[in-house]
């Protein structure tokens, strides 16, 4: 196994960070709601990729603090945190080189989150990673998950792998310091010589950065549950991620779980002997929902009271 899995396996709770353009529509588009959750919209919703990208200039979250984000991890007793670089929409939250559709350039306040949140958690002795979508991409005519805009027939995956999703992530391992992990997604339909590429990449790149299951084919370093799911008979190193309400990305949802229900779940994994990565999903300024920042309190005070953090 990977050497980093030691930090991995103390670390017991972290915090997922979903952020991106489906903040500002958050749930509904020209009034209509979206029947899932609010990450999913442009998919769910079929809203063409041109128009969809426009939404880039309004991403405008002037009150976004780094700083403000760790702290209330550290307060919560998380050890990690995993922000959506780039989810299924292929909105990129640094500046990159292989598209303008990024906070730094189409956006107007020209940020680089994941340079200012790596520099936070470095600051304060945070594992940080990085989620990358590495299937589906929606804005992407060779990625997989937009059949309203794009013809899977004609499309070149591997192009894609090859011309996009390793430069990408050379780009986010080389650019920001130690990546403690990434964190794929949606692995259904890659074959395991394309897994086993995105691994040994990560791995040249930097040694003891972990990949999750979900790089597919049983290749990660540890092993992920699906989403909110809890193993009864768990198997080696693993990770549930949850949500705190039901969205991943920002909507007006308010069924938030209770503190109670979330350090339940907390002492179940460790018992277990796996991790559970809690979802926040800032809205579009940037703000964390402020049922959840107490929430995340309470649980912090409950770790602390178990002499756990
Ligand atoms: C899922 C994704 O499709 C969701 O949007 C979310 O990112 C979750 C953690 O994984 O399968």
């Amino acid at each position: 196994g990977n050497p980093a899995l030691r930090w991995f396996r103390e670390a017991r709770f972290g915090m997922f960070v979903h952020w991106g353009l489906y903040a500002i529509p958050a749930g509904y588009w020209n009034g209509k709601p979206t029947p899932h959750m609010g990450e999913w919209i442009m998919h769910d919703l079929k809203i063409p990729a041109e128009e969809y990208k426009q939404l880039a200039a309004s991403f405008d979250p002037r009150e976004f603090d780094a700083n403000q984000l760790v702290d209330l991890a550290v307060r919560a007793g998380q050890r990690y945190l995993v922000l959506t670089a780039k989810h299924h929409d292929g909105f990129c939250l640094w500046d990159t080189e292989l598209t303008t559709f990024s906070s730094a350039v189409d956006a107007p306040l020209g940020r680089d989150i994941v340079g200012e949140i790596s520099q936070a958690c470095r600051d304060r002795g945070i594992k940080f990673g990085l989620y990358y979508s590495q299937t589906q991409d929606w804005t992407h005519p060779d990625a997989a998950g937009n059949d309203w805009d794009f013809d899977p027939e004609t499309q070149d995956f591997e192009g894609y792998l090859q011309g996009y999703v390793k430069p990408q992530l050379t780009e986010l391992l080389t650019g920001y310091g130690e990546i403690a992990l990434i964190w794929f997604d949606t692995p259904q339909g890659i074959t395991a010589e394309q897994s086993r590429d995105l691994v040994e990449h990560v791995h040249m790149l930097q040694p003891y950065c972990l990949v999750n299951g979900r790089v597919g084919n049983g290749l990660g370093d540890y092993g992920q549950t699906r989403d909110n799911e809890m193993p009864d008979e768990p198997a080696g190193d693993w990770e549930t991620p949850i949500t705190g309400n039901g969205t991943w990305g920002f909507t007006d949802n308010t069924e938030w779980k209770s503190a109670h229900e979330i350090s339940v779940t907390i002492a179940k994994a460790v018992s277990r002997g796996g991790n559970v990565l809690l979802n926040v999903g800032p809205d579009s300024r940037g703000a964390v929902p402020s049922a959840q920042v107490v929430e995340l309190e309470a649980i912090g005070d409950w770790l602390q009271r178990c002499g756990a953090s």
